[in-house]
């Protein structure tokens, strides 16, 4: 590989790491010594050795650098600096590629999941700033998300059976999904799933909040949320299979058989609205394997979605009964089904009243989407998971967990087999399977553990490699690379620790952007001092501008699992610094017939046992400040932050009440609760919005 051992050293699997941890904490930069006390000065030597070169650089960034007020040179101090820090050129460099001063902006945005927090974090790249955390299947209170009528409703309706009864609290986010326009971002709306309860979230990007919920009424769990190259469609294929319709069925080998399916669920995206419409959307019946990552075709396979499969085994484990763990039973096949879906033709089926309505949305059967042709198999080796479309729409890139190629299957073969009826056989549900040979173009051996894989501006591909702790970089073959340059590992880089899913810059579109990676790694080890033993994720910048990949830098995450990340050019999402009129409700981004558009509306209405307030908040006042009820009365708050200034924000909490809002400027929102306790309750802004942000308060009493 001819890469320098300074900057990359050996392959650092978790298992070395946690080796080397005992008695010598390495470097912090993933850098690996000899494992003993002469690793210390090993290491200092070398810094030493260095001083030439720390030399040189600093002389570069003299000559570049303007000389301060006091017309003093900067080079010596920053050697100083370098040397006390005991800097290598190569952290000097990915310090000065990562470095936004302050004022500046970073030049993309990265959305990732928030794993188990239930929601999404916003990231600026190059610098890896948190930006933004989205609220999303998870109250959150800085937001006010989930305290208000709407919100609430954004998060309630979607629990327990539909019926609003607010029980999910959380949700387990991996793949969130930009909207796109001809296959590309257009920075609209973010897509999310929640695995632990098969729901889908939209996300306006407009002001970053969460405006819908689906909870799919057919599955139990899912996995992922993708979109089509126009956003007709996102894809939620289901990840453990479960008794369709969802009811209670044995988990044994007969009953499982027959009652289990997995499903594959295009929810219909009404853009015009920004929101999915449940009528418009279709689901298809699958076997009950278990469905995992699935991508939509684009350009060359526009209309089509193929979707990975693992446990086509059937395991149902039983570890208490003397049975093999689900582990062991779902790895014994070579080969699992990648699900090929002709997703147009069956959206065509639905809509001539192919199919039968089950919960209140149209499932075609298995027997009609083998029938129609709009399913079909091809083997896919030892548990896949990654399963990615390159930029073309030409290829179909699969990792197998436990096969140490990434195995490229050809659009256009998958075609031809398809129309010379090349099958290999059926499985025990009758899909047919493509004779693996046929649909085939390329294995290439990239190392442990394929996962996921994403692709550059120059026809690389990227692929995570989650037992080796790296990264791969492959070429693709025709037309992105010709002859002996075709599908050829050409560089590696070891990545701290584990590795699940990668992203580059617009990475799974029709135009990927190049120039970043971020390896979102699932161990962190011994990268950052612990802070007890829940240990943060890692999430590590990588410059992929040049031919070999170069490291710039580390970000824990102390909060949750991200999993999938989208990348994004900055100026690709506009999104609102103020709401464009006061009194705009966004859960409608509307106009709220219950808005003040100024302070003079101001005013408190009894009717019977309920008592309505139209509230104004501005610096540093609410009117009206005093409140009376009786205990037992409902009481509506309408609040409008009437503010035009930018970054003008209230809160508004209610003492002993768990009533807490944010009002960004222009902003209403309702709160609803009935005045259950007897007391004098002060109420108060929660955001330190002005110099006499203490006094923006009042009083709420409920009489008895
Ligand atoms: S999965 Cu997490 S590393 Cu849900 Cu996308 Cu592969
Ligand atoms: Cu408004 Cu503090």
């Amino acid at each position: 590989m001819g890469a320098a051992p300074d900057a990359r050293g050996p392959s650092s699997g978790v298992a070395s790491g946690l080796r080397e941890v005992e008695g010598f904490r390495p470097p912090a930069d993933g850098r690996r010594a000899e494992a003993h006390p002469e690793g210390v000065s090993l290491v200092r030597e070398k810094v030493l050795i260095l001083g030439l070169a720390l030399l040189a650089m600093a002389l570069v960034v003299t000559l570049t650098v303007r000389p301060d007020s006091r017309g003093a040179s900067p080079s010596g101090d920053l050697q100083a600096l370098i040397q006390a820090r005991q800097l290598t050129p190569e952290h000097v460099r990915a310090a000065l590629q990562t470095y936004v001063p302050p004022g500046r902006y970073d030049e993309f945005l990265m959305f990732a999941s928030g794993g188990q927090s239930g929601q999404v974090l916003v990231y600026g790249l190059p610098s890896m700033r948190l930006l933004r955390v989205i609220g999303v299947f998870t109250p959150e209170p800085w937001q006010g998300y989930g305290f208000s009528r709407e919100t609430a409703g954004v998060l309630g309706t979607a629990a327990g059976d539909g019926a609003g009864d607010g029980s999910l609290t959380w949700g387990d986010t991996h793949h969130p999904a930009l909207s796109e326009t001809n296959g590309v971002y257009d920075g609209q709306y973010l897509f999310i799933n929640d695995k632990a309860n098969a729901r889908v979230a939209v996300i306006d990007l407009r002001d970053f909040a969460t405006k819908q919920i689906v909870r799919n009424p057919n599955a139990a769990s899912n996995h992922g949320a993708v979109v089509s190259p126009n956003t007709e469609y996102v894809l939620e294929a289901t990840q453990y299979a479960a008794p369709f319709p969802f009811r209670h069925e044995p988990v044994t080998e007969a009953s499982y058989n027959t009652h289990f399916r997995g499903l594959a669920t295009f929810w219909k995206f009404d853009r015009a609205r920004g929101r999915i419409d449940v009528a418009g959307s279709f689901q298809i019946e699958l076997p009950p394997y278990w469905q995992d990552l699935a991508d939509f075709g684009k350009l060359e396979s526009d209309g089509w979605a193929f979707m990975n499969s693992f446990n086509t085994e059937r395991a149902i484990g039983g570890t208490l009964d003397g049975r093999p763990p689900i582990e062991i039973g779902a790895s014994g096949r070579d080969m699992d089904y990648l699900h090929i879906i002709h997703w147009r033709k069956a959206a065509a089926l639905v809509a001539q009243g192919k199919g039968r309505v089950v919960n209140g949305i149209r499932v075609l059967s298995l027997k009609e989407a083998v029938d129609n042709g709009v399913l079909y198999f091809a083997p896919q080796p030892k548990s896949p998971h990654g399963n990615d479309v390159t930029p073309r729409g030409d290829y179909i890139v699969v990792g197998g967990k436990l096969d140490p190629n990434v195995t490229v299957y050809s659009f256009r073969m998958i075609q031809e087999a398809i129309r010379a009826r090349a099958f290999s056989g059926r499985d025990p549900y009758g899909v047919p399977i493509l004779a693996f040979d046929r649909v085939v173009a390329a294995q290439v051996k990239v190392g442990l553990g394929p996962l996921h894989t994403m692709f550059d501006d120059r026809g690389n591909a990227y692929t995570s490699l989650f037992l080796d702790s790296a990264v791969a970089k492959w070429t693709l073959g025709p037309p992105y690379h010709r002859g002996s340059a075709a599908w050829k590992l050409v560089d590696k880089l070891p990545v701290q620790y584990n590795i699940g899913h990668l992203a580059t810059v617009a990475g799974d579109t029709t135009r990927p952007g190049g120039r970043y990676l971020v390896a979102l790694n699932k161990w962190s080890v011994d990268q950052y001092r612990n802070v007890g033993p829940l240990f943060p994720q890692n999430l590590q910048l990588v410059d992929i501008s040049g031919e070999k990949m170069v490291l710039l830098s580390s970000t824990p995450v102390g909060l949750a699992e991200p999993h999938l990340a989208q990348i994004v050019p900055m100026d690709t999402v506009k999104a609102w610094a103020v709401y464009p009129e006061v009194g705009l409700n966004p859960a409608t981004m509307r106009s709220d017939p219950a808005a003040l558009k100024k302070r003079g509306e101001a005013r408190i209405v009894r009717r019977g046992k309920t008592v309505e307030v139209w509230m104004a908040a501005m610096r540093s006042h609410f009117t009206p400040d005093r409140i009376r009820v009786r205990r037992g009365d409902t009481v509506i708050l309408h609040i409008t932050n009437i503010e035009r200034a930018k970054d003008a924000i209230h809160g508004f909490a209610i003492d002993r009440h768990n009533v807490n809002l944010s009002l960004e400027p222009g902003e209403t929102e309702t709160v609803v609760f009935t005045a259950g306790q007897v007391g004098t309750f002060p109420f108060y802004c929660t955001e330190f919005c002005s110099a006499l942000h203490l006094e923006m308060a009042g009083y709420l009493e409920v009489a008895p």
